[in-house]
């Protein structure tokens, strides 16, 4: 009955990809990819697609070609827009459009990265490649490449309030507004279904579409979501601040030594010595273990067990109130990138200096957490708090009221964006939903050992920021996002995989839709998949 009804389904969108077709080729002669496709896409240059929103080139690309350092193999009309919502704005964006013949039908707007300022060109191949109309943006402004903070910087925000909400929210609803116009002029009709895919800032840009504009897409991925972005420049300034008073307080031997010892006192917790921590919430590891002591090696020094500290139990005032959630042990191997050296901090290191105080003589060393807390996120710029700026509202029931889908994933080992805030941001969700009413429209996936949305030692290939085994429901999380958007089956579990430094998968494993967890069956390979079953954890 099942499989029926999704059959009957998948035959009811063929006919409308055919039909609908504004310069289709012909079905009996077979596809002339490309004859009336550059003629349609020579003809969207010059046009206004949404107001203020204008196509300032269009090119038809038969063989495909290099776009950066990518390439691009397959035909597609390249479209380059801008969109200037206040005299402040200048939104670029392109719409990559797959021949009339290879389209899926379908439209898929991509996120970006760090504080943006950048066509994400690598991912919109992967989209084109798989059929869709694909969209990225540049968030309004381009990062400035000689900065030493490269893709975090924030120069472009010095004076420029308006941008500062182009960046938040505004830049991608315009993008993706103008981006589905295009879509409709060069095949003649609408998209069937619009996706977002995204992964850190895409990830908070994802959770402020679904709250903020809910009918723009049908559904999305947001991998570890950034959503309460100024509260986590705090905790990113909190965790920077031992290294900048004292640069052995963090370094990559120390993060490893940490990282090696919390894996081993809680790898077993899980019940499969893997290397991997199931829950990190179960590890309750004490880096005082760790005390150097006369003629010791792999110990930590008594700045860096206070560093360590700070992490795991994130920003608080000095009345001992938190201001945001710590990291899990487990994610320590790549704090020093992130929290130490030049410009700790990510994009908190230009945050302060350049967005929010708008005075270049801040230094996030001197950050009071009482006292510059309140003041940052309370700061006014274009007529909102910074709070309201880059804060995602918790509150996705006009997304879940008409029928969006979101899948959220992020890494239990993620050193930029601590996963205990998408924990927070679900149970904030099912606290409004209820359980049953937040499965109907959100599944969450926590994932052992993965980085910052890539990287580490756990399985993390599942598509979107990391390539998939394989592009069916079961292994790529947006063929599973597509199957719940149109066929109604929702993802309960997804298989990742683990590559080693050849790209070829060493490990697999199920996610389990939150809050179920791998559980290994007892018997066969701990790196197969296959022996492991999700279950609800027991404590
Ligand atoms: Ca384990």
């Amino acid at each position: 009955m099942g499989s029926f009804k999704a059959v009957g389904l998948a035959c009811l969108f063929l006919p409308l990809l055919a039909a609908g077709s504004g310069h289709a080729a012909d079905p009996k002669t077979g596809p002339q990819i490309g004859q009336g496709d550059a003629a349609g896409c020579a003809g969207l240059a010059g046009q206004s697609v949404a107001t203020d929103t204008v196509i300032q080139s269009a090119e038809y690309l038969p063989q495909g070609g290099m776009i950066g350092a990518t390439r691009i193999a397959v035909p597609f009309c390249r479209v380059i827009g801008v969109a200037t919502p206040t005299s402040d704005s200048h939104i670029g964006f392109e719409v990559w459009l797959p021949p009339v013949a290879s389209w899926n039908g379908k439209f898929q707007g991509i996120g970006s990265g760090g504080s943006a300022g950048a066509i994400s060109v690598s991912q919109m191949e992967g989209a084109l490649s798989a059929g869709y109309a694909t969209m990225s943006t540049d968030n309004g402004h381009r990062t400035d490449t000689s900065q030493k903070n490269g893709g975090s910087e924030q120069t472009w925000a010095l004076g420029h309030p308006e941008k500062m909400v182009d960046f938040a929210y505004r830049a991608l609803h315009v993008s993706t507004v103008a981006a589905k116009q295009v879509v409709k002029n060069f095949y003649g009709r609408s998209s069937l279904k619009a996706y977002f895919v995204a992964c850190s800032q895409g990830g908070h840009h994802a959770l402020m579409e679904a709250s903020r504009f809910p009918a723009d897409y049908d559904g999305m991925v947001a991998g570890a979501p950034a959503w309460h972005w100024a509260n986590q420049m705090v905790n990113a300034t909190w965790n920077s601040v031992a290294g900048l008073k004292d640069p052995s307080a963090l370094t990559e031997k120390s993060a490893a030594i940490l990282n090696q010892a919390v894996i081993k006192a809680c790898d077993r917790l899980d019940g499969v010595e893997d290397g991997l921590i199931s829950d990190p919430r179960r590890c309750q590891f004490d880096p005082a273990t760790l005390l150097c002591k006369t003629d010791a090696q792999d110990c930590l020094t008594q700045v860096q067990i206070d560093a360590a500290n700070r992490i795991y139990q994130g920003a608080h005032r000095s009345d001992g109130t938190a201001i945001f959630q710590g990291f899990p042990r487990g994610s320590e191997r790549d704090w020093w990138r992130m929290f130490a050296g030049e410009t700790p901090g990510g994009s908190a290191w230009h945050f302060w200096r350049y967005s929010v105080f708008q005075d270049l003589n801040f230094q996030n060393v001197n950050f009071d957490f009482d006292r510059d807390t309140d003041r940052g996120l309370g700061a006014r710029h274009a007529g909102m708090t910074v709070a309201e700026i880059y804060n995602v509202k918790p509150d996705l029931s006009a997304y879940r009221a008409r029928g969006g889908k979101l899948i959220i994933y992020h890494g239990w080992a993620d050193n930029q964006v601590t996963p205990f805030a998408t924990l927070d941001f679900y149970s904030r969700i099912r606290a409004r939903e209820g359980q049953a009413g937040t499965d109907g429209f959100l599944r969450l996936f926590m994932m052992p050992g993965l980085g910052h949305c890539q990287g580490g030692p756990g399985p993390g290939n599942i598509g979107g920021a990391s390539p998939a085994l394989s592009h069916d429901p079961e292994h790529d999380v947006v063929a599973a996002l597509d199957q719940w958007v149109l066929r109604r089956k929702a993802p309960g579990m997804l298989i990742a995989a683990h590559l080693d430094q050849s790209k070829t998968p060493d490990l697999t494993r199920p996610l389990c839709a939150y809050p179920r967890e791998a559980r290994y069956t007892g018997t066969g390979d701990i790196r197969d998949a296959k022996n492991f079953t999700c279950e609800t954890p027991r404590n």
